[in-house]
């Protein structure tokens, strides 16, 4: 059992690396990472609030797992190119229409 300060060292030590990997690692990704979050947050919140069906937000679920799906095969090699990127954004750019259409569509709750 480690005493309390060197645990503390051990965990500060291991959380040294993390930003260094991203660094080195695979290409940064924020406005993709951001706009899944805000997509995968619109869903949640019409889920919730009952204006998306569960057919809905699982229709729109899955889509955002394919987007998901297509960042890690475009990242597979360690590079993202601008054709890669442009696609992502246009599955993302797709989705939000979707998720717009969806959650307005004023389809009762089953
Ligand atoms: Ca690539």
């Amino acid at each position: 059992m480690m005493d309390p300060a060197t645990l503390l060292l051990v965990l500060m030590m291991g959380a040294v690396p993390a930003p260094a990997l991203g660094a080195s690692g695979s290409p940064s990704t924020p406005r993709i990472d951001h706009r899944q979050a805000v997509q995968q947050q619109r869903i949640d919140q019409g889920a919730a609030s009952g204006e998306l069906t569960e057919k809905e937000a699982a229709r729109l679920q899955a889509e955002q797992a394919r987007i998901r799906r297509a960042e890690d095969r475009a990242l597979a090699d360690g590079r993202l190119t601008r054709k890669e990127r442009a696609r992502i954004e246009d599955m993302q750019d797709e989705a939000s229409t979707h998720i717009s259409r969806q959650t307005h569509d004023r389809q009762p709750t089953n």
